[in-house]
């Protein structure tokens, strides 16, 4: 990883966990509240019903990362807020002095379900030698079909420009199969100075369920410039060992 930090939702807040799904932190005696909230139709989850540590009441989660030319570090935050459905929505926000940036949205423009941030990373992908910020969303409270969105923003000192986008939602299969339903993202080491993206998409056939994909595709993606985009050339779809 080098100097870069990992922060993976594995290990605690000090060894910079940035994100951490709801589903995964639920206990599960804590969902029949939800669930009963959810059927009686009351919009506003008790604090007692999430998890201090991520619920709508819970402070924002900051970390301070360089991500600029200036001296001062600037914050990367997570911001829990409450959204129109029983689980937590989260968003990624930029603090850099007195200007703030958030970086992603509480909720999804077409039907209104909520983003919960499931993981932030900071890292140089590009070269210049400053980190830029990689975040994953999943839907809050997801099934593995919900939509997931991965992106990677640049910090310039005053805005975001976002130089990578990725998701499961409207991807194409290949020809053969059915969908797309998952989509991840790994940062690996390429084949130049440069760090790789490496996307892996479950492939499924007609009668496969969201569980068990057939295949999967995977790609690779490099900063060229302006945008971190595919490498046509790395694309192979592997197929599930059956057992
Ligand atoms: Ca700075």
């Amino acid at each position: 990883m080098g100097s870069s930090l990992h922060l993976s939702r594995a290990v605690g807040a000090t060894e910079g966990v940035i994100g951490a799904q709801v589903r995964d932190t639920i206990p599960s005696m804590k969902r029949r509240p939800l669930m009963i909230a959810l059927i009686a139709g009351i919009s506003i989850v008790p604090a007692t019903s999430v998890p201090a540590a991520h619920g709508p009441s819970a402070r924002a989660k900051v970390f301070r990362v360089q991500l600029d030319a200036d001296k001062p570090r600037e914050q990367v935050r997570i911001e829990p807020r409450r959204c129109e459905q029983p689980y937590p929505c989260s968003r990624v926000v930029v603090r850099d002095g007195q200007r703030r940036v958030a970086l992603t949205k509480l909720t999804q423009p077409k039907d209104g379900y909520g983003w919960d941030v499931a993981r932030v990373r900071v890292r140089d992908l590009t070269g210049d030698g400053r980190r830029e910020i990689i975040w994953e969303l999943d839907t809050a409270g997801a099934t593995v079909s919900s939509p997931t969105l991965v992106g990677v923003d640049q910090w310039d000192g005053r805005r975001a420009s976002r130089i990578f986008t990725f998701t499961n939602v409207g991807a194409m299969a290949e020809p053969g199969y059915s969908d797309v339903v998952t989509a991840q993202v790994k940062i690996v080491a390429g084949t130049t100075a440069l760090p790789e993206i490496e996307t892996t998409e479950s492939l499924h056939g007609r009668d496969d369920p969201n569980c068990c994909p057939s295949a999967r595709r995977k790609r690779r993606h490099r900063w060229d410039g302006r945008h971190i985009s595919p490498l046509p050339e790395t694309k192979r779809i592997e197929d599930e060992p059956t057992t």
